[in-house]
């Protein structure tokens, strides 16, 4: 009997509006335990998404019954940081149900829309690549891809950001201190997970190690389901958590410290305690390396066990299983596999380094050396000592046939050692990678190109081009169009009379054949509109700054980062103030002033990693600006200057719908593809942009009419940098006045002023801000120009949504299913 019921499952679970109701007190009453006294809009939350996970589940357990019995290949997608959000509004989206209960809360005498807000995001991740790993999972499912996710369920996701008197404060992410209502946790899937230790020959020939002692945790398993759209396949995202190990070393006990080993015990729960909250900076700490094998060594035993569930050959695993790296962070799962497979089932070498380098792939995410990752040899051989004898003997194997490739060259054979023999001794863990996967991918064209003719050239010679591929970023559109904007999608919907773009972006093309009709722009216009004023209200709530709607809404989002250049853009937000300033001195009027200057707003938010003290002094100055600007009654409203405090996933969801012009500035070469340029452009956002990254294909795609482009090529910035340390010029006279003013005082006298201007100043000037600083200011001149013609500007609106069929993630998946994984999708029996 318990077997025909759980098959029959909650699979065809009711979804009319009565049984909702029903299902929702249920969990009220009998999994949460409220009464009409204590239920407050948190724990309706709750039981609506507890009633929403239930269908979840029942999706879930008939996909992953499929998955196994169509015994089909599967691609374990491997990544320390998913950056999801919220889920239960893209929950109810993709199983198409919004409007059974939207009025069956309605009758229960709350709103669907507010209970969205009770939702506290989920940060695992700190930026583009995290939030890279949420869109792929959304596609995955969405494309009945037999695909698992696996991560670590990190207890502080990224820090929360307050503005405390104009600079950032970071406070902890505390996300999980309730019940988290999506995860399952798994007690009885749990793996141990050995640190430290020693390695003891068991047998000289054939020769039989085994790795002993150390400390041991437990790695425990915490499912959480991933809808599709469009489908009723659902698949898992599984996050490991550390726990204390289940045998405990009596020793300890009998030495009569109870306490102590009780308290060492749960020393071991740190593993899994934070989220490094690091972008584009490498930091050799120890428990960085802790949590990265912590969770390589529990996902390859979970995979091999499943894999393992028929008889096998080892061979086979790389028609079974293909395991994608997301960037290095999990490539030592490159030298776990390579070790379980010789230590602990017996394989010969050669044999085993075969099977391990057909199952693995790895995608890099930037050429920022600061950003590659190198563990110093002492601390990686104190950690794993089996693994650092492991990496000798691959990376002997290795240069013998460097050797026999290029004889003598002794320069090729330092390069591309996966020893990097300068003090402190170190691994890099990106060759590791490269040796140890069939492809590696960048995440856009331009990426792609320099990582085959720069740092990774010697490799790409030598494994010749097939090895490396373009995977170019792509957004998912259910989060990023359907969800964040609902008037958009309508619109969308109504002029392409169907919502077939939702699962199909390439249809966003049809609206091309609208676009001299002037209702289509009126639609464009009016969601617009809208959508600022939904923003508009947000500034004013969280910034108390009132914002004119009409105004240009000019935004920068993301991470504070130098070579993003959030810099330049407040730069010339000062110039732009200055001008307004010496008109309104010259005696202009209102008409003048309103005729000489467009009226913008400034918007800016993102986290400064809390070491990078350049990124912070950047966020200061920006506060301080924005204090002087929006309290000068000469500017009025012409412009206002603000920062948004603690950029996440949701608010971001009402930001990219409310962007005019969106800033990708970034010194070209060095943003790897950028995502968010997809989220704002396909919100019907211009672009002003350098030729980098991802950008350049939009470009490409909407037609350079579109966009504002400007600045050096990304094949002219050595050339740049070498000539301003040979013959530096001087500041260009705009950079030069703006740099005065805050020198002397126009934004207030703060210590981290001159630590500013001195870091990019004269022959200083690693990003470029002085060489494209005039070719920026004439871009955002072209800017104001579209944007006081409306019709030429949401001509161009238009244009770009329309374009933008190819930067669905939808599409980037597709790519890795076919070229690299070679995995077909599986929809549920
Ligand atoms: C991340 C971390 C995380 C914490 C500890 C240390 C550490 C060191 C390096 C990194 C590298 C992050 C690389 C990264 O986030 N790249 C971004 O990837 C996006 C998705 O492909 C891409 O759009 C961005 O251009 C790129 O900067």
């Amino acid at each position: 009997l318990l077997w025909t019921l759980l098959t029959q499952g909650m699979e065809n679970m009711d979804r009319d509006v009565e049984s909702i109701q029903k299902h929702i007190v249920n969990h009220c009453q009998f999994t949460l335990a409220r009464t009409q006294f204590n239920l407050d809009s948190f724990g309706l939350y709750q039981a609506t998404a507890l009633s929403i996970k239930d269908h979840l589940l029942g999706m879930w357990n008939v996909t992953q019954q499929t998955f196994t019995n169509k015994d089909v290949k599967r691609v374990y997608y491997l990544s320390l940081e998913f950056l999801v959000g919220r889920a239960l509004q893209n929950a109810v989206l993709n199983l198409d149900i919004e409007g059974e209960y939207s009025q069956a809360l309605m009758e229960l005498g709350t709103d669907l829309e507010k209970l969205y807000e009770e939702e506290k995001d989920a940060a695992l991740g700190n930026g583009g690549l995290g939030r890279l790993a949420a869109c792929f999972m959304d596609s995955l499912a969405t494309l009945d891809y037999p695909a698992w996710g696996y991560g670590i369920r990190y207890r502080y996701g990224m820090f929360a950001q307050k503005i405390v008197d104009g600079a950032q404060v970071e406070f902890p992410d505390y996300w999980i201190s309730y019940l988290n209502v999506w995860e399952i946790p798994r007690i009885d899937v749990s793996y141990s997970v050995r640190f430290y230790g020693e390695v003891r020959v068991v047998s000289d020939s054939p020769r039989v190690v085994e790795w002993v002692g150390g400390e041991v945790v437990q790695a425990v398993a915490y499912d959480v389901p991933i809808p599709g759209y469009g489908t009723k396949n659902c698949i898992n995202l599984r996050l490991w958590s550390a726990k204390p190990a289940k045998e405990f070393d009596l020793q300890s006990f009998n030495q009569g410290d109870y306490l102590g080993a009780i308290e060492d015990r749960h020393k071991s729960e740190n593993i899994s305690q934070v989220l490094y909250p690091n972008d584009n900076t490498y930091m050799g700490k120890e428990l960085r390396l802790k949590q990265q094998y912590f969770f390589v060594r529990a996902t390859l035993q979970d995979i091999l066990r499943r894999f393992l569930k028929r008889p096998r050959e080892w061979e086979e695993l790389p028609d079974k299983v293909a395991i994608q790296l997301n960037d290095t962070h999990p490539s030592i799962g490159i030298v776990e596999l390579l070790r379980i497979l010789v230590d602990e089932h017996g394989l010969e070498f050669e044999r085993a380094w075969g099977i391990v380098v057909k199952s693995f792939h790895f995608t890099n995410h930037t050429v920022l050396p600061e950003a590659l990752e190198k563990w110093p040899v002492e601390l990686l051989g104190h950690l794993l000592p089996r693994h650092l004898d492991l990496i000798y003997d691959i990376n002997y194997r290795f240069l013998q046939q460097v050797q026999a490739w290029r004889p003598g060259d002794m320069d090729v054979l330092a390069r591309m050692s996966l020893i990097d023999e300068a003090h402190p001794r170190s691994i890099r863990m990106a060759n590791l990678a490269i040796i140890g996967s069939t492809h590696v991918n960048g995440v856009a064209a331009l990426h792609t190109q320099l990582l085959k003719t720069t740092i990774f050239k010697d490799f790409c010679e030598f494994f010749g081009e097939s090895k490396f591929q373009n995977k170019t970023n792509g957004v998912t559109p259910r989060r990023w169009l359907h969800q964040a904007n609902p008037g958009l999608a309508a619109v969308i919907t109504s002029w392409l009379e169907s919502d077939a773009w939702i699962a199909n972006l390439d249809e966003l093309a049809g609206l091309r054949a609208h676009i001299d009709n002037p209702e289509l722009a009126a639609d464009f216009a009016r969601v617009k509109r809208a959508n600022k004023v939904r923003l508009a209200e947000l500034i004013q709530s969280t910034n108390g700054i009132e914002v004119d709607p009409d105004a240009l809404f000019d935004i920068q989002v993301k991470r504070i980062h130098e070579y993003k250049r959030q810099l330049m853009n407040i730069l010339a937000v000062i110039v732009r103030y200055l001008a307004i300033k010496e008109a309104v001195a010259g005696g202009a009027s209102k008409a003048e002033l309103a005729a000489a200057f467009v009226a913008r707003v400034s918007i800016f938010a993102g986290k400064a990693a809390p070491g990078y003290h350049n990124a912070k002094r950047i966020i200061r100055l920006i506060t301080a600006v924005a204090d002087v600007v929006n309290n000068d009654p000469d500017v009025g409203s012409l412009l206002k200057v603000v920062f948004m405090p603690n950029y996440n996933v949701s608010l971001a969801e009402v930001i990219f719908p409310g962007t005019d012009l969106s800033e990708q500035i970034s010194c070209s070469g060095m943003e790897a593809s950028g995502t968010g340029v997809g989220k704002a452009t396909l919100n019907g956002a211009l672009l002003i942009c350098t030729m980098d990254g991802a950008s350049i294909e939009i470009a490409e795609e909407i037609g350079h009419d579109q966009v504002f482009v400007f600045g050096a090529l990304a094949s002219e910035v050595d050339g740049l940098r070498a000539q301003v340390q040979f013959n530096t010029p001087p500041d260009c006279a705009p950079l030069a006045k703006a740099k005065a003013a805050i020198r002397d005082g126009t934004f207030g006298n703060y210590d981290e002023f001159p630590l500013l201007l001195d870091s990019f100043s004269g022959r200083n000037d690693y990003y470029l801000i002085n060489t494209d600083f005039e070719s920026y200011l004439d871009a955002q001149a072209r800017a104001d120009a579209v944007y006081r013609d409306q019709d030429a500007w949401l001509r161009k609106a238009i244009l770009s949504t329309a374009g933008m069929g190819f930067f669905s993630s939808d599409r980037t998946i597709r790519q890795y299913a076919e070229e690299i994984w070679g995995v077909k999708p599986c929809p549920r029996e």
